[in-house]
């Protein structure tokens, strides 16, 4: 394994139960194992962000070759855990689940922290899903939804990231039917695609209407 990517094996995610309670902690690693997964019932709080610009165009990521879970893969603009920290367990207004992904944009994508305001991230809803990445890997996680607009100063870090692009709706559209084609060796992470297909789009032209708070639900946790 990467050497970096061995290192963020040993931070602690939260484990929750299938209601979003917190029920634990387990290290990145134990947590990503498929056999730990399946014979522990493991699930971890995670976040997905999608991040556009004020033409509301969205930025994806390339996972890097050196990530052990899905690497070179096209992604939404940043994905990780939050911890099982004070700062990042605070369920008051999902401030943990902010400060975690002000803190990974800083990360993998040196995104400085005041141009990602955590009262300015949206969280729009919550996904529950399982996926094996190769064998040995994969994620079973509750993921938290955030949308933010800002126009930001980018520097990816080369361990965690191959390429980023800015798409618009027809250009992203363009892209899932090569991915779906197989042309290009264009690949899509799962999470992504089960977002794309189950709420992107819709989010998207709320967004575009300015009427973005009619999509939010914090209610509802969609097991997919
Ligand atoms: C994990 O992302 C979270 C989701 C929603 C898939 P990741 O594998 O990029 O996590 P990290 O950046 O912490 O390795
Ligand atoms: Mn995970």
């Amino acid at each position: 394994m990467d050497e970096v990517q061995r290192r963020l094996m040993f931070d602690e995610c939260i484990l929750v139960d299938e209601q979003d309670n917190v029920v634990g902690h387990e290290s990145k690693y134990t947590c990503h194992l498929m056999e730990k997964i399946e014979s522990l019932n493991l699930l971890h709080r995670a976040f997905s962000v999608f991040l556009f610009n004020s033409k509301h165009e969205l930025l994806l990521q390339q996972r890097s070759a050196t990530k052990v879970t899905f690497p070179l893969v096209w992604t939404n603009t940043c994905c990780s855990h939050p911890l099982y920290r004070e700062s990042e367990l605070i369920q008051e207004n999902f401030l943990g689940v902010r400060n975690a992904a002000q803190r990974k944009l800083l990360d993998e994508l040196g995104i400085p922290a005041e141009d990602v305001p955590v009262d300015q991230f949206t969280p729009l809803g919550r996904m529950l899903y399982k996926a094996p990445s190769d064998g040995k890997w994969g994620e079973h996680e509750l993921d938290y939804l955030l949308f933010i607009v800002r126009d930001v100063k980018l520097v990816p870090n080369p361990d965690e990231v191959a390429d980023v692009k800015y798409v618009s709706r027809e250009q992203l559209r363009e892209l899932i039917q090569q991915a779906d084609a197989g042309e290009g060796g264009v690949k899509l992470s799962p999470w992504f695609r089960l977002v794309v297909d189950n709420f992107l789009m819709g989010w998207w032209e709320h967004l575009e209407k300015g009427t973005l708070a009619e999509a939010v639900d914090m209610e509802t946790i969609h097991k997919l």
